[in-house]
């Protein structure tokens, strides 16, 4: 029998393979935030998805009555932190986005306090992205985003917008908060589309 686990050597080339290239592992939970925390009550928190027909918008109390999906993913900081098998549950985009008509391929994710973030509207669908309102069985602290944030683990985390307050859609790929300055347009951590 042996004790001998992946990722407990040192030696970069027994690293563990659930790691992206340039990512090290972390056991706590950094907090990464542009600016100040919100403090939203979730009797006023609303979230709204706008297209170029109109408005579909969710109450706290509608949010919490749809499909709830439990999540167990890893993410990946391009400041080359990584954690594996977090948990989460939240309302998947798909769930949200099925009685969504719109001939809009892109997506502003914007936050409460302001901060943006730019996806592909196909990069949130089919099992790829939620709103997620637990951590580990808890509400979502407010450092991390709760009482709400997107959660789009397959992409670099400053696309997880904390604080979520809507989606927009666009025709084109406009850059977000990060992405204007300097971060990647798309951010794939396997391509280490950190920055151009
Ligand atoms: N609204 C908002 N969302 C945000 C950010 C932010 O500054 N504001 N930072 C992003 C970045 S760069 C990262 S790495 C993650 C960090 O999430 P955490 O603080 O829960 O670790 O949130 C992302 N979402
Ligand atoms: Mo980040």
């Amino acid at each position: 029998m042996s004790f001998i686990t992946r990722g407990f050597s040192g030696r970069s080339r027994d690293r563990d393979e659930r790691l992206p290239p340039g990512q090290t592992l972390v056991s706590d939970f950094p907090v990464l935030s542009a600016g100040p925390t919100p403090d939203i009550d979730t009797a006023e928190w609303e979230f709204t998805i706008r297209t170029e027909s109109g408005e579909h918008r969710w109450n706290w109390d509608e949010f919490m009555a749809l499909d709830i999906d439990d999540v167990s993913t890893d993410i990946h900081c391009v400041t080359h932190w990584s954690k594996l098998g977090t948990s989460w549950r939240g309302v998947s985009l798909d769930t949200l986005f099925a009685d969504v008509e719109t001939e809009q391929e892109y997506v502003m994710a914007h936050s409460y306090g302001g901060y943006t973030t730019n996806v592909p509207l196909d990069e949130l669908l089919d099992g790829k992205a939620w709103v997620a309102f637990e951590f580990d069985g808890e509400p979502l602290d407010p450092e991390h985003g709760g009482p709400a944030r997107l959660l789009v683990p397959h992409l670099y985390f400053w696309k997880s917008a904390k604080w979520v307050r809507g989606l927009e859609m666009m025709d084109q790929d406009d850059p977000g908060f990060w992405e204007q300055n300097g971060y990647h347009l798309h951010g794939d951590p396997w391509k280490e589309e950190r920055y151009w």
